[in-house]
C-alpha cells in the first residue's frame, strides 16, 4: 500500500493525504456561525471529515466564549474528543493566534498530540505580523524530536523552505524520520497562490520529504488543483476557507473535504485513511483499534 514515486524534490504517493483544518485561529464564530467551535462540534466535525476523505485534524482550539485560546486542559479536552469521536491524526497547531506568545505556543505539546505544526518563518499575516523566529523554530523542531510528535512544517513562502533545510542540517530529521510540508498559499504577506508559486517550491523541498498545499480564500481551487497535478497532498477547511463557490458560502468543513476527495479520485490518487496517513508520516499506529477503522 502507499506506494512511493519518487518527483523532483520529494516523494509522490499513490494516494492524497487529506488533511482538514476546520476552524482556524482568524474567524469569529458571531460571522461564521458554520465554523466548529464548541467541543461537540469539533469532534462532530472530526467524524465528518473522516467520514468523507479526511485523515489528518489541523486543529486549533476556542474556548467557552468561541475565542482562540491555548489553555491546556481545554486543548486536552478538545484532543481527548476527537480522539473519542474519529481516527483521525491529531496534528495541534503550534502556530496559535498572531497574538499568542511563543511559550504558550510551545506548551500545547504538553498535550501529546500525534503531531503539530511548525511554522518556518515569520511572514506579514494581512495587517498583522504571525512572529516565527530562528530560535522558536529550532525550540519546536527539538521539543517535537524529544517527545516523539511528528511536525508538519508550514512553509509561507519560499524562504522558509531555506530554513527547512539549515534546521534538518543542523539539528536532523523529524520525530518519525518523514519530512512532510504544508505549503501555505495566498495569505496577504506570503507567497501568492498560484501553480507558479507552487512549482518554484518543488525544488526546493527535501529529498525524499512529500508536500501538501493550502490556498487561503478563493486561491483554494487552484492551489489544490496544482498541488494534485505535481503529486502533493492537500490541506482544505474553514481555516483557509469560507466561500465555496463565488457568492456561496461554505456549508460546512465536510463540504470541503469531499470537494478535495472528488479531485484525488479524479486524479487517481484516493484519499488515504487516517492508518494510511500514520504510516506516510511516520507515526506510529494506535494502540487500540479506534472507533471508525474498527467498524470497517
Ligand atoms: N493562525 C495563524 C496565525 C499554524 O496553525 O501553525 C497561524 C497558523 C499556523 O494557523
Ligand atoms: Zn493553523
Amino acid at each position: 500500500m502507499n506506494e512511493q514515486r519518487p518527483v523532483a524534490g520529494g516523494q509522490q504517493s499513490a494516494g492524497t493525504l487529506i488533511t482538514l483544518a476546520p476552524t482556524g485561529a482568524e474567524s469569529a464564530k458571531a460571522d461564521v456561525p458554520a465554523l466548529p467551535v464548541t467541543v461537540e462540534e469539533v469532534a462532530a466535525t472530526a467524524r465528518d471529515g473522516q467520514a468523507v476523505g479526511a485523515a489528518v485534524l489541523h486543529l486549533h482550539v476556542r474556548d467557552a466564549e468561541t475565542r482562540p485560546t491555548l489553555d491546556l486542559p481545554r486543548v486536552r479536552e478538545v484532543v481527548a474528543a476527537v480522539r473519542e469521536s474519529s481516527d483521525l491524526v491529531v496534528q495541534l497547531s503550534t502556530g496559535g493566534a498572531v497574538t499568542d506568545p511563543a511559550d504558550a505556543r510551545l506548551a500545547v505539546l504538553d498535550a501529546e498530540p500525534d503531531a503539530a505544526s511548525l511554522s518556518l518563518g515569520t511572514v506579514n499575516f494581512g495587517r498583522d505580523v504571525f512572529a516565527n523566529p530562528w530560535d522558536l523554530i529550532v525550540e519546536l523542531h527539538t521539543q517535537m524530536q524529544q517527545r516523539g510528535i511528528v511536525p508538519e512544517y508550514e512553509a509561507f513562502d519560499l524562504g522558509h523552505l531555506a530554513t527547512l533545510a539549515r534546521l534538518l542540517d543542523r539539528y536532523g530529521p523529524p520525530a518519525g524520520g518523514h519530512v512532510h510540508v504544508d505549503l501555505v498559499m495566498g495569505v496577504p504577506g506570503g507567497m501568492p497562490g498560484t501553480t507558479a508559486a507552487l512549482a518554484a517550491c518543488l525544488p526546493a523541498l527535501p529529498p525524499g520529504a512529500t508536500f501538501a498545499a493550502t490556498g487561503v480564500g478563493r486561491t483554494s481551487l487552484p492551489v489544490m488543483l496544482a498541488a494534485l497535478s505535481a503529486g502533493g497532498h492537500l490541506r482544505v477547511g474553514m481555516e483557509d476557507t469560507l466561500t465555496y463557490a463565488p457568492g456561496e458560502p461554505v456549508r460546512d468543513n465536510a463540504q470541503l473535504v469531499a470537494r478535495a476527495a472528488g479531485l484525488a479520485r479524479i486524479a487517481q490518487r484516493p484519499p488515504l485513511t487516517p492508518f494510511q496517513a500514520r504510516q506516510l508520516l511516520g507515526i506510529p499506529a494506535e494502540t487500540t483499534a479506534a472507533p471508525m477503522e474498527a467498524a470497517r
